[in-house]
């Protein structure tokens, strides 16, 4: 058992840094002799496996379609624009900045409402506020965050959406894997859910997304959309975007995809690892994953209640780094407060956004994190909350920039 923090001169924890994601890939072999047929075969993108990706993914999920780009953030863009939405959307802050920069490319206008205090997901009672705008400025669609891979609560906000006859999207980035208290699988909500598909996630191609919907036309519409906005006859319909997934990409995706529900499984494991670990330590609690739903586990955050831990999040933050445990303080600052956004939303009141973005820190955690680790990460974190009061200032912080070492 130890006793004495790095941050006050004893032993790190660990030799080498422990990151605070790592993708988990297949098995190299067989993948690399797809590589190579693909290679031989000369197409790039707009290749068969694409479309296999796509039907694919549409089966695991139980989806209509499954449109594949080359990043969440162009999913969404994609995916506003093929809607036509006019006025403003309805969206957290306490989310990745992506999210709001989808909105804000389509010149949209952007209402940025809070997130409930134990789910950390949109507050619907914060979302149907916030759908009730300026006369003049009218609601174009709720876009909720499945954040952390924690399911929203999708009947409360589908109200709100369907008061206002606009869309419930979701930005599903982090969902992959994760299911609505009724069984089916994010990804088939709302009007559509769009994916991440970048290595920090639990199913990866490398970079990519997946755009998933149980509506045909706004499929086809979306697959114009990721080739330019030409349907095939070179006279664009509307102003789209090369968002094409490269069908290297999409080989990663498909044989990562056969290997998910075992990744899955272990990240769900290592999670409640977590949660078990660190169940009696002073001023740590976790984010509530809605009753009957399950949680894709993309990250595990904890949150840091000062008064009873002893040190702030930024402090305990600083003494992992010293154990060289990476951490990252998803998600802070909270999109309202980025210098992007201070001016569109300034006089916005989200105090439970304030309060989670300032005390929320995300440890380590990807499918093939071993239970040895995740026991030494937690027993770092109780020697550091014992040694609350010895630490006491002598912690640097500083979370401003990103710490390059901090990886
Ligand atoms: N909506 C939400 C809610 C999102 O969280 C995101 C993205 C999006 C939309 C947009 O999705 P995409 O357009 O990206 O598909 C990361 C990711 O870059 C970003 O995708 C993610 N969310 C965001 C929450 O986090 P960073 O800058 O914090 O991650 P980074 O690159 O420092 O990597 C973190 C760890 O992962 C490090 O330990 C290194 C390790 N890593 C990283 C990469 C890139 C690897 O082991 N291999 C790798 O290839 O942003």
């Amino acid at each position: 058992m130890r006793t004495y923090p790095a941050i006050l001169g004893g032993e790190p924890a660990f030799a080498e840094q422990v990151p605070v994601s790592r993708p988990t890939t297949p098995p190299a072999e067989p993948l690399l002799r797809r590589v190579r047929d693909v290679l031989d075969s000369a197409m790039l993108t707009n290749g068969r496996h694409v479309r296999e990706f796509e039907a694919e993914v549409a089966g695991f999920l139980g989806v209509g379609h499954a449109v594949a780009v080359s990043n969440c953030t162009v999913g969404l863009m994609l995916l506003l624009r093929c809607l036509g939405l006019r006025g403003s959307v309805v969206l957290p802050s306490f989310t990745f900045m992506a999210t709001a920069h989808a909105v804000a490319w389509n010149r949209l206008g952007i209402r940025f409402v809070d997130v409930d205090a134990a789910t950390w997901t949109v507050d619907p009672d914060s979302a149907a506020a916030g759908a009730v705008g300026a006369a003049g400025d009218a609601v174009a669609a709720v876009l909720a965050v499945h954040t952390f891979g924690a399911p929203c609560a999708v009947p409360p906000l589908s109200a709100v959406a369907v008061r206002h006859r606009v869309p419930l999207l979701f930005d599903a980035a982090h969902g992959f894997g994760a299911k609505y208290p009724d069984g089916t699988a994010v990804g088939t909500g709302g009007t559509a859910e769009v994916f991440s598909l970048s290595p920090t996630k639990q199913l990866s191609a490398g970079e990519g997304g997946l755009v998933t919907t149980n509506d045909g036309d706004l499929a086809r519409e979306l697959r114009v959309a990721r080739e330019y906005g030409n349907p095939g006859d070179y006279d664009s319909a509307f102003v789209g975007l090369n968002a094409r997934l490269p069908e290297l990409s999409a080989l990663l995706g498909r044989a990562s995809l056969a290997e998910f529900p075992q990744w899955l499984e272990r990240r769900r494991a290592t999670a409640l690892r977590y949660r078990a670990n660190l169940a009696d330590v002073p001023g740590v609690t976790f984010q509530q994953v809605p009753e009957g739903a399950l949680s894709s586990a993309k990250d595990l955050t904890i949150r840091i209640d000062e008064s009873h831990f002893g040190m702030s999040r930024d402090r305990l933050a600083a003494c992992l780094s010293a154990e060289r445990v990476a951490t990252r303080c998803y998600f802070y600052p909270p999109v309202h407060r980025q210098r992007a956004y201070r001016q569109v939303t300034p006089s916005v009141s989200l105090p439970e956004t304030e309060t989670l973005a300032a005390s929320v820190l995300t440890l380590p955690l990807y499918s093939h994190l071993s239970a040895d680790v995740v026991d030494r990460i937690c027993e770092a974190i109780r020697t550091i909350q014992q040694a609350a009061d010895l630490i006491g200032e002598s912690a640097p912080v500083g979370i401003g920039a990103p710490d390059p070492t901090n990886l």
